[in-house]
């Protein structure tokens, strides 16, 4: 955690505080991660959030504070979004409503992890590749019913190599292609879980595990803070113990999306990817979260050399997992790679869902000095 955050977390419940003004000069979170006049409050644990909405517009109205409301959090994470209100105005509100914690402001985020374009977009040929990631994590043999819970660009659901509980999927952001996924990215990261071991395409490290689809970022791949939290609030308010929630994505250090993955690990284990700055994962979010049920995953290549991309440290980082061109289903029953902790996160998913967790092996040339440990079965 950002200790100057931390300490104007303390010294006064309700202060309105800028990332920028709190930040360290080396992290991310610079006037290009801040989503202007937005803002994520969050309120205090043992507030009642049944009449919420109701509350916030009251608030609004008593304080003459102008904004749009636009999201409520109301399961394990309490707390709601603005858009369209001035720092003047998110102090005010702050001042007037009962049961804030404290207000920060929205900010972008993006998914973790690059697409090899020559390898992209390939159909299945011949038998079941084993993707080396998932050799190396020891993978294979799924006999659980548990779910993973893919916070992401969407899953495509009509991939054959993918179970996807359509049911228990939902879009948070507005997007012409409803539910499905128009990057690749989801797709990806679902697979690396849970592709079926069929005799085609690849297999996951939990194959065949049921897939929800929470769509939180757009087609390129980004997003924000506020639409996360809700799609985290969504996962938490449905995922069962033995479940799964897998965040591979980050930006800047933000409070209310570290505090919204520890009140969802309440439902569930998640994991989250350490991010791709090349830098001290302390100063990003989610993988700063610290909690007993986050598992914050750097990433490996095939040689278990630590990747020159991937984000450093413990804490926060629990161990490292492969990372480096990982081959995975792609929309429209396609297979392609991806480089990026982004898919890191997911192979350590797919152990927990098997239920055992050892290591094997730490990552060579790992910046911070101290080897993570490389995550197996
Ligand atoms: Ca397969
Ligand atoms: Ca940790
Ligand atoms: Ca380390």
């Amino acid at each position: 955690m950002n200790f100057r955050v931390k300490q104007c977390l303390l010294g006064a419940s309700l202060a309105v505080f800028s990332m920028v003004a709190s930040a360290p000069a080396s992290a991310q979170s610079n006037d290009y991660d801040i989503v202007p006049d937005s803002w994520i409050f969050v309120m205090q644990s043992d507030v009642n959030t049944m009449y919420l909405e109701g509350d916030v517009k009251k608030a609004m109205s008593k304080g003459k504070a102008k904004g749009k409301l636009k999201h409520v959090y109301k399961s394990r994470i309490k707390g709601f979004s603005v858009d369209g209100m001035s720092t003047k105005d998110a102090k005010i509100m702050a001042d007037t409503m009962d049961g804030v914690a404290y207000v920060v402001p929205n900010s972008y985020m993006q998914i973790m992890g690059t697409k090899n374009f020559s390898t992209a977009g390939k159909p299945a040929i011949g038998n079941q590749t084993v993707p080396w990631g998932v050799a190396r994590v020891n993978g294979g043999q799924y006999k659980g019913n548990g779910i993973a819970w893919v916070v992401d660009t969407g899953v495509d659901a009509r991939h054959p190599d993918l179970r996807v509980h359509k049911g228990k999927s939902k879009s948070i952001i507005d997007s012409s292609r409803g539910m499905t996924d128009g990057q690749g990215h989801g797709t990806h990261v679902a697979g690396i879980i849970g592709a079926k071991d069929d005799g085609t395409g690849v297999v996951g490290v939990a194959p065949g595990v049921t897939i929800a689809s929470v769509k939180v970022l757009d087609d390129n791949g980004k997003g924000t803070a506020d639409n996360i939290i809700a799609g985290l609030d969504y996962a938490a308010s449905r995922a069962r113990s033995g479940d799964v929630i897998n965040l591979s994505l980050g930006g800047g250090f933000n409070q209310a999306v570290n505090d919204a993955v520890l009140r969802a690990s309440a439902s569930a284990t998640v994991v989250v990817a350490a991010g791709n700055y090349r830098g001290d994962a302390r100063n990003y979010s989610p993988g700063s979260t610290e909690g007993d049920n986050v598992l914050t995953v750097s990433a490996i290549n095939s040689s278990d050399v630590f990747s020159s991309s991937s984000n450093f440290g413990n804490p926060p980082i629990d161990c490292a997992a492969p990372g480096v061109e990982i081959m995975s289903t792609l929309p429209g029953n396609t297979y392609g790679s991806f480089t990026g902790t982004s898919m890191a996160a997911p192979h350590v998913a797919g152990l927990v869902l098997k239920g055992n967790i050892s290591f094997d092996g730490v990552a060579a040339n790992d910046p911070d000095g101290n080897n993570d440990p490389i995550c197996v079965f």
